[in-house]
């Protein structure tokens, strides 16, 4: 496999970032002399109960070391199987390469800054970054999707309307087994619409149809899901701008990309635009919105950050 080839060949050259919570790492190196990312965690314990019926075995923890005991809590240092991939993988590697600039900024450690974006700071500032966002191939993984391309095996729904339709599939970020976890996405078929921004009040409508059919698509492709257990969201900014809708299991802890500031209800937008006043065309284009940037993002860097000072933009 020449995908597996290629991350053996991965020269380790520095620690772009580490989170000891989600287990994971970010890792910046180079293949062939081209920049390359691995982001690395750790993956959730298997529930089956054949594997847990011998979890403590020496099978199944081969090196075991005492940390310490106090009275009755004993704690340990324990290697887990190596065994067949994938039912016993600890880990799951996502390899960026080649890796652009905004790769590498968006994977390093950075602090982070809340920033109001007001209507006339979208349109002069943001709108042509955005536009620039879409050029140079950075939905080509999108449009590879839509045209069947890549992935096409993994789609868990689709209705192929030009105006309305979308595909609902497995987000890069699921391991395509843990259920608490359950990560998807779905994306519109319709390219005109590059964030929630571009959305208006006539258009919650198809939200609405769109949030019914992700959640009836999802609890029929998997029998042991309710509604009520997937939190459907958006996010602005999201790092690629083609309009998409994660839809995740509510049991998980997604971090960042689920925290106020980044993520918005799907239900929170609709409501949003239902309630807007004026005419059908009335939209987010007009509103305000506060969210966090990274101190590496490019927005905080060329827009925000100048704005602070008082200064010009660039
Ligand atoms: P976002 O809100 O634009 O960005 O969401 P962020 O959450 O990464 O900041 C894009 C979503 O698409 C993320 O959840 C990614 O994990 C997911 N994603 C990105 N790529 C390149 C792919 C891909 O090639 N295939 C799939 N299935 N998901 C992807």
């Amino acid at each position: 496999v020449p995908e597996i080839e290629a991350i053996r060949k991965f020269v380790f050259e520095r620690i772009l970032n580490q989170d000891t919570r989600t287990k994971s790492v970010n890792l910046f190196g180079a293949i062939d002399s081209q920049p390359a990312i691995i982001i690395a965690e750790k993956t959730a314990f298997p529930t089956d109960s054949d594997i847990l019926e011998s979890f403590s075995k020496e099978t199944h923890l081969p090196a075991l070391s005492l940390i310490e005991h106090n009275d009755i809590y004993h704690w340990f240092l324990a290697s887990l199987e190596s065994g067949e991939l994938p039912r016993c993988a600890n880990a799951k590697l996502t390899l960026i390469y080649p890796a652009t600039e905004t790769h590498v900024r968006k994977y390093s450690a950075q602090s982070l800054r809340m920033v109001t974006e007001t209507a006339a700071i979208y349109k002069e500032f943001v709108l042509p970054y955005i536009n620039t966002k879409r050029e140079n191939g950075r939905l080509n993984w999108v449009y590879n999707i839509l045209e069947k391309k890549k992935e096409s095996e993994s789609i868990i729904i689709e209705d192929t309307d030009d105006r309305e339709g979308f595909m609902l599939l497995p987000d890069l970020k699921w391991d395509r087994k843990t259920m608490n976890s359950l990560y998807t996405m779905a994306l519109v078929r319709r390219r005109d619409v590059t964030s929630i921004r571009d959305l208006k009040k006539k258009d919650a409508p198809w939200l609405r149809r769109l949030q019914k059919n992700i959640l009836q698509g999802l609890c029929s492709k998997y029998p042991d899901l309710e509604e009520d257990q997937i939190k459907l969201y958006v996010h602005y900014h999201p790092s690629y701008y083609h309009f998409h809708i994660h839809a995740v299991a509510v049991s998980h802890d997604g971090g960042s990309g689920q925290a106020a500031g980044k993520a918005l209800l799907l239900q929170t937008v609709i409501s949003q635009l239902e309630s807007l006043g004026g005419d059908q065309e009335a939209g987010l284009a007009d509103v305000d919105f506060t969210f966090f940037l990274g101190e590496e993002s490019e927005l905080w860097q060329n827009v925000f950050s100048n704005m602070k000072k008082g200064g010009k933009t660039a």
